[in-house]
């Protein structure tokens, strides 16, 4: 999904086009990590932030749409005084919680039942976030306290995921959902992405390979794409060093470059700008699977073979 479009979109552009709006406004207690996730989907890193005192306006577009993000403070005050206005006209919401912020469930649960009273439209995308915490609460858990009866009762559009703001886990395939969602009368994307070639690298860092699809003119073309893909990874890697499983999707000229961390390895695919990048993340995630599995085997695999058997829908044919 090219979500980072807005970054290539000029200011003239933006000013002439009539393109339609969708608003989305995302909510929860103070803390919730709210802002950084909103600053990591928009800038696709990690980004320290501060308490938001208002709310913050980020603007991106995705297809012929532009959607714009109202990221309000979750203090009480700000609670009291701002969420109804941007709910009720939100065509998304967001709620945001604290896993491992158990003592103030109660709290977010009422705050989420608020949240819903002020719109009975928009989808809901609850992200359970900060399970990188050794105390984050499990599913279950979450379940217990939060009530979902008015979201099922009313049989309202929404999707529960549990996600990372700091390594990125789950993030970009629950925010696709949700634009989907709101662009539901578009064109959508087609089901498949053009896999353009990959990365594969050692978790501490060592490049084990890198390989381009396609003829030998496209291949030249996008040599330096890939160079710069390489120093994103490497900047990617080293930021995630500490953390086992890490997720980002990043906009590398007109590709997005979707880099999937685990335990031993690093896989960066490349595909279109406009592609769905949830398809791409699940392949990778699925490689990932089957290279663990080929090496618990002591058996040789290569990436390339398994996109060509696996996903050969998506694998990048020219003709
Ligand atoms: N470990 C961990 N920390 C996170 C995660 N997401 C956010 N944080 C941290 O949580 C703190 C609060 O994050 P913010 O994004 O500012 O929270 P917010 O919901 O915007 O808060 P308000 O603006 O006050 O409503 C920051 O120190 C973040 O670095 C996460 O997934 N894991
Ligand atoms: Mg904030």
């Amino acid at each position: 999904m090219s979500l980072f479009k807005r970054l290539t979109k000029s200011k003239k552009e933006k000013e002439n086009s009539d393109d339609e709006k969708k608003s989305v406004a995302i909510v929860g207690l103070d803390g919730a990590g709210k802002t950084t996730i909103v600053k990591r989907i928009l800038r696709s890193e990690f980004i320290l932030t501060r308490p938001t005192f208002g709310v913050n306006i980020e603007v991106y577009n995705y297809r012929s749409l532009e959607f714009v993000v109202y990221d309000l403070g979750g203090q009480t005050p700000l609670r009291e005084s701002l969420w109804e206005k941007f709910i009720t006209s939100a065509d998304g919401l967001v709620f945001v919680l604290d896993s491992a912020d158990k003592d103030r469930f109660e709290l977010a649960s009422d705050e989420f039942n608020r949240a819903l009273s002020y719109n009975d439209k928009a989808p809901i995308l609850f992200i359970s976030n900060k399970i990188d915490l050794e105390n984050a609460a499990a599913t279950d858990e979450v379940l217990e306290i939060i009530d979902f009866g008015e979201l099922i009762r009313t049989q309202r559009k929404y999707n529960f995921t549990r996600c990372s703001a700091l390594t990125g886990a789950q993030l970009f395939e629950s925010w696709d959902w949700l634009t989907l969602e709101l662009c539901e009368d578009e064109d959508m994307p087609t089901n498949n992405v053009k896999i353009q070639g990959y990365y594969f690298f050692k978790s501490e860092g060592m490049e084990v390979e890198t390989t381009l699809f396609g003829k030998p003119k496209t291949q030249s073309k996008n040599v330096e794409l890939f160079k710069k893909g390489r120093t994103e990874i490497i900047k990617f890697i080293k930021q995630m060093s500490g953390f086992e499983i890490a997720e980002t999707l990043l906009q590398v000229d007109d590709k997005q470059l979707v880099l999937i961390k685990n335990k031993q390895n690093v896989i960066g695919l490349v595909v279109d700008e406009l592609d769905p990048a949830a398809r791409a993340v699940q392949i990778a995630k699925n490689l990932h699977k089957k290279m663990e599995r080929s090496s618990n085997n002591h058996t040789a695999v290569n990436i390339k073979d398994l996109i060509e058997k696996h996903y050969p829908l998506d694998f990048f044919r020219e003709k």
